[in-house]
């Protein structure tokens, strides 16, 4: 662990920190008198010392608009000339999102993706191959600047260019490779057509969108590796929220910076734990940006069991999809990665499809675009099991080797709409 202390205390005594932390916060926000705080005085919250740990569930949330409607610098919580730096995403919907850090911010975060390069088994001396985008979004300089806290090398090589990856790979003998597992998938077959091995690998840190249990056998299968997941999101630090340890059953939550909660995605109450729920997280400890019960869209269900590996930290499950993500067909809701689960657990297919859906006519359709894994013809084979274990009705394309695109920058498109004219992808009809 990187940081034993805190990844292996107590629940209760981490309970009483983040109830400390709770209270700081509160302060800040209040202080700040920004939109958190305005809402915090109409719930009658006066001061943190009003608040237990228990009162949390009754606060407002916080949302992915508050930040657009304070675009860019509208909910800084500390004078914009503190702000070390600002990254962001891209958004799924086309607007962008921006975040702030201050120095101490940058240290956090750095020390959050140090824990979640430890989780994965590096060590100082191990040589990371990062190959996160570089830029405003948060996963390049995030793992970057975990892998120098945690006194490791970091080869920073950003995404694309992968005959350039296949070199440094092989010579520079990374143990650990960082990127997206749709890049990772691609980085295994391009080791492959170039007739080489990375051998010294062992551990990948995979993560900014959702990827399934099936995926992670076929990234296991191209690359020697064991394949961990990597969560977080901008607007709670970047990557480093919540990671895998060696076990492979559940990311621990660096609860105590994010304190995190599973709530109803329609009635905003809390669910059981082990029952799917959007998670919702609120940052103590953060300077710049601090946010009260975020809420993030993400499903996923939460375990505060023992794991073995140690820490004491409550586990996230994989992330099912994204609230806005959910696929509706005639009636059947399903996310991306329920469909993935399906195709890869057939054996059938490469790890490679693309969803279409056809919304040319009001009927919608599900176009389901896959490369048979050797010769054969396992569309109908495909459809049936699609229907059996979603109820979804879709239709499937087995297109050559080589048609799905390939991932070499940035994040997975899982899903495409047809809105009008030629079909996405060559082959579908
Ligand atoms: O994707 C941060 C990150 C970088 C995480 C590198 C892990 C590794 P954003 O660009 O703001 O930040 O996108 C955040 O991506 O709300 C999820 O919907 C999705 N996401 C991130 N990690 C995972 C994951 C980064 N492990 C959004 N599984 C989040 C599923 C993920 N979805």
């Amino acid at each position: 662990m990187f940081d034993p202390s805190a990844e292996a205390m107590s629940p209760d005594e981490r309970a009483a920190l983040q109830r400390h932390r709770l209270w700081g916060l509160v302060d800040r926000l209040l202080a700040a008198d920004g939109v958190q705080g305005r809402r915090l005085k109409e719930a009658g919250v006066a001061g943190g010392s009003d608040v237990m740990l228990a009162d949390l569930r009754n606060l407002p949330f916080t949302t992915k608009r508050d930040l657009w409607d304070g675009y860019p610098f509208g909910m800084l919580a500390v004078p914009r000339d503190q702000v070390a730096a600002v990254h962001g995403s891209s958004g799924t919907r086309g607007r962008p999102t921006l975040v702030a850090y201050t120095k101490a911010d940058l240290d956090l975060w750095a020390a959050m993706c140090a824990r979640s390069l430890a989780c994965a088994g590096a060590s100082p001396g191990s040589i990371v191959h990062n190959a996160y985008g570089y830029g405003l979004f948060t996963g390049g300089i995030g793992l970057h600047q975990g892998g120098v806290a945690l006194g490791a090398t970091v080869v920073p090589m950003s995404g694309g260019m992968t005959d350039r990856q296949v070199r440094m790979l092989t010579d520079l003998q990374a143990d650990i490779l960082t990127c997206t597992p749709a890049y990772a998938l691609r980085l295994g077959e391009a080791l492959a057509e170039a007739g080489v091995e990375a051998p010294a690998l062992k551990a990948g840190l995979f993560g900014a969108e959702p990827w399934s249990e099936e995926l992670r056998t076929a990234i296991e299968d191209v690359l020697p590796i064991k394949a961990m997941d990597i969560y977080g999101l901008s607007e709670v630090i970047g990557p480093g929220v919540a990671t895998e340890c060696l076990e492979q059953n559940g990311l621990h939550v660096n609860e105590d910076h994010f304190i995190v909660e599973a709530v109803d995605p329609g009635t905003g109450e809390p669910v059981e734990d082990g029952t799917p729920g959007e998670l919702v997280f609120t940052t103590p400890t953060k300077q710049a940006l601090p946010l009260l019960r975020y809420r993030t869209g993400d499903i996923a269900s939460l375990d505060r069991g023992e794991c073995p590996c140690g820490r004491t930290l409550t586990r996230m499950s994989k992330v099912l999809g994204r609230v806005d993500d959910m696929i509706v067909i005639r009636g059947v809701n399903v996310y991306p990665s329920e469909v993935e689960r399906v195709l890869l657990g057939s054996g059938k297919v490469r790890p490679h499809y693309q969803l279409v859906v056809d919304r040319r006519t009001p009927s919608v359709r599900l176009l389901v675009a896959c490369e048979a894994l050797s010769d054969g013809d396992p569309r109908d084979e495909l459809v049936h099991a699609l229907h059996e274990a979603l109820g979804l009705t879709a239709e499937v394309f087995v297109l050559p080797a080589g048609t799905v695109p390939r991932v070499e920058v940035g994040k997975a498109v899982r899903v495409v709409s047809w809105e009008d004219g030629g079909p996405p992808l060559p082959g579908l009809a």
